[in-house]
């Protein structure tokens, strides 16, 4: 079977996308106008054209802009609803989650409105066609600890909803170990742990998310080969990257799509996945991050199967249910 055929109709899981980076430009639309929410752009065409990026920067006050259009249950109802039927569309059978709470409790929105609204679309899905999701909670990074440990406070109702706890937003700047002492306190709860790293930042801070934040997968990695001993290391533990190939190519952490080094990783033995991270902002769903791997780097159908298998391997499902996919 041809390669483009396989990348449609294998199962896969998904491991690395913000809820609010899938939030398509015709539903901004629709909702600014329901909430009289005024856009600096006059039509669905003008918000799409409006997305160039220079790097991480540039495209997070759009995307924390986009998120402003999000203001009742119904709406984030509609937003998870929309990408459960992308993975549905996409033979996504399983996905991991995340969202960004800051960006809506400092609008006033609180917990009780989009936990709501993601619960109601995730039952649905999961009744219509079996669908396995889990949710991945993230502090903003930019944002002070303090802030991080009143959100994991006022989450405290919704721990049984919650898989992980994940940090991403600005990375430069913001290394972990400014979230030493909150990520200690989650994995007292119990709760998994990822963190972006090493996506514009340097290998030292995918060693500070190992060994400060004690993460269980790093989110992109992708820098890890500026150090030689945390490339072993990472093969070693088999610790997973959560890899985004066009989230890379659309912020410039590399100019072209044939320059990613994800194969080279899963040459050298090291557990990469494919995730598509934003993918209205940056061009694509989860298939077609994985056809142009095939386009620009020749990935094969065993590079595709490896990947599809470590898609289940890195998640965090229970074991059991991981062998049914693997
Ligand atoms: C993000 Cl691509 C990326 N990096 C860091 N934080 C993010 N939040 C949403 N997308
Ligand atoms: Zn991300």
């Amino acid at each position: 079977m041809a390669i483009e055929k396989l990348i449609q109709s294998l199962p896969k899981a998904e491991l690395h996308l913000h809820i609010e980076g899938s939030l398509e430009p015709a539903l901004m639309w629709q909702l600014a106008n329901k909430h009289q929410v005024v856009l600096p752009y006059q039509s669905v065409a003008e918000i799409e054209a409006a997305y160039q990026f220079e790097d991480l920067q540039s495209f997070l006050d759009l995307y924390y802009a986009g998120a402003d259009v999000l203001r009742d249950e119904d709406d984030f109802f509609q937003l998870m609803w929309s990408y459960l039927n992308k993975c549905r569309q996409e033979n996504i059978v399983h996905a991991e989650i995340m969202f960004d709470p800051q960006t809506h409790t400092e609008r006033g929105i609180g917990f009780e409105v989009f936990m709501a609204g993601f619960e109601r679309a995730i039952a649905q899905a999961r009744q219509q066609w079996g669908m396995s999701t889990l949710l991945i909670m993230s502090f903003l990074r930019h944002l002070p600890e303090a802030d991080a440990f009143s959100t994991l406070e006022e989450a405290r109702p919704y721990y049984d909803q919650i898989a992980a706890i994940g940090l991403d937003s600005s990375e430069l700047g913001h290394p972990p170990e400014k979230f030493e002492r909150v990520f200690a306190r989650v994995r007292e709860l119990g709760l998994k742990v990822v963190a972006h790293a090493g996506e514009e930042g340097p290998a030292d801070y995918i060693w500070q998310a190992i060994k400060l934040l004690e993460v269980d997968r790093i989110d992109h990695g992708v820098n890890c080969q500026q150090d030689q001993k945390l490339v072993e290391y990472l093969i070693q533990q088999q610790l997973p990257l959560t890899v985004c190939p066009l989230s890379n190519l659309k912020l410039k952490v590399i100019e072209k799509m044939d320059h990613h080094n994800i194969l080279q990783l899963l040459e050298a033995g090291m557990l990469v996945t494919v995730n598509s991270d934003d993918p209205t902002y940056f061009g694509g769903y989860l298939n077609e991050n994985y056809r142009q791997l095939h386009a620009a780097l020749g990935m094969n159908t065993a590079q595709l199967k490896q990947l599809l298998i470590n898609s289940f391997k890195a998640s965090f499902l229970p074991e059991s249910q991981k062998q049914h996919w693997i």
